[in-house]
């Protein structure tokens, strides 16, 4: 993913750090670079102070950006998953034990995905990109259209649902997305899928009421499964600046997300605002966004992300 973001920072910090000023105003430039990358105040000051007290950090290009690299890498410590990972490691199916089934280790493979986020994020494709990384893999996957917020809510997914040849449950327009989760749930515990993926309708995490809705929602799912979706995922718009935060904040409130998809990776030259979050709420990235088609989605790799903001 090295050619992702448009406008790499690599070339501007060259120039900042090819203009021979004085150290001071090299750490100035480089923050402003920063903040204009989408990477928060704080983070990015406290990137600076780690840069000032580096006793191995000079000034040449070379060795600047090693050091800056291990620094922004070093922000998915622990949430990272490693080079190339196989997408399969990233979201097993794992087993669940399922509501009235005895005894407890009767459990089966099953996996629930949950796509959060605020209208227009891209939850519906993917929804669709990981019904179809599924099913690439042998999984029998069923997807549930619970958006019946818009018209096209339901039908986007249905859409899909014919191309890759994916059954989905929905339900009209205005309907309880609540009983579109359960007729979802009812179908996928007694038609032996193995996979579901349930897509939500967008909101906006100010609107307490339809965050309210995303509790109710993972109660439904739990009263097959007790454990609730074995992931819920936000998917954030990579486009977007610095207000991501504040929403992932809400909805890990309001859904408990486990996990975090950024879309649009492909149309951003900034990209920074995922250091945000993960730096303060510590929830791993676990894929990327890159393009509109079913098969655009790829593992996060921190180390390529760093890169790939990094590179020429
Ligand atoms: N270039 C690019 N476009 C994307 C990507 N993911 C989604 N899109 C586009 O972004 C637009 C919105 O995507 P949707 O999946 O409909 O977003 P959503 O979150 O379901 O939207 P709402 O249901 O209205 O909240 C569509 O035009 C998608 O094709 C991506 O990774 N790259
Ligand atoms: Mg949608």
């Amino acid at each position: 993913m090295n050619d992702l973001f448009k406008t790499p920072l690599k070339k501007k910090l060259s120039l900042i750090l090819g203009s021979k000023k004085a150290k001071e105003e090299i750490f100035e430039d480089v923050e402003e670079l920063l903040i204009l990358s989408d990477i928060s105040m704080e983070l990015v000051e406290q990137i600076l102070a780690n840069l000032r007290k580096n006793s191995k950090l000079t000034f040449e290009k070379e060795d600047f950006f090693r050091v800056l690299k291990e620094e922004l890498k070093g922000i998915f410590a622990g949430l990272d998953a490693p080079r190339g990972a196989a997408v399969d490691t990233l979201l097993p199916v794992d087993k669940l034990k399922i509501a009235g089934k005895e005894p407890e280790t009767d459990k089966d493979e099953k996996k629930i995905i949950m796509l959060v986020g605020v209208n227009g994020s891209g939850k519906t494709t993917t929804a669709a990109k990981l019904a179809y990384l599924y099913q690439s893999r042998g999984k029998k996957v069923l997807m549930s259209a619970a958006d019946t917020f818009r018209a096209a809510g339901s039908s986007q997914l249905s859409l899909w649902g014919e191309r890759l040849d994916i059954p989905v449950i929905g339900g009209e327009r205005g309907a309880d997305p609540g009983s579109v989760v359960y007729n979802s749930l009812n179908s996928f515990m007694t038609k032996g899928y193995d996979v579901l993926l349930i897509d939500t309708a967008g909101r906006v995490q100010t609107k307490e009421n339809l965050m309210k809705e995303l509790e109710k929602l993972t109660k439904i799912i739990k009263k097959f499964v007790p454990s609730g979706p074995s992931d819920t995922l936000l998917v954030i718009d990579a486009t977007m600046g610095q207000n991501t935060l504040d929403q992932a904040k809400r909805f890990k409130t309001f859904s408990g997300i486990t996990g975090m998809v950024l879309a649009k990776v492909d149309g951003t030259a900034k990209g920074g605002t995922v250091l945000n979050i993960v730096n303060e709420m510590r929830i791993p990235v676990k894929f990327i966004g890159i393009g509109e088609r079913a098969k655009d989605l790829a593992p996060f790799s921190a180390d390529e992300f760093v890169d790939s903001l990094l590179s020429d």
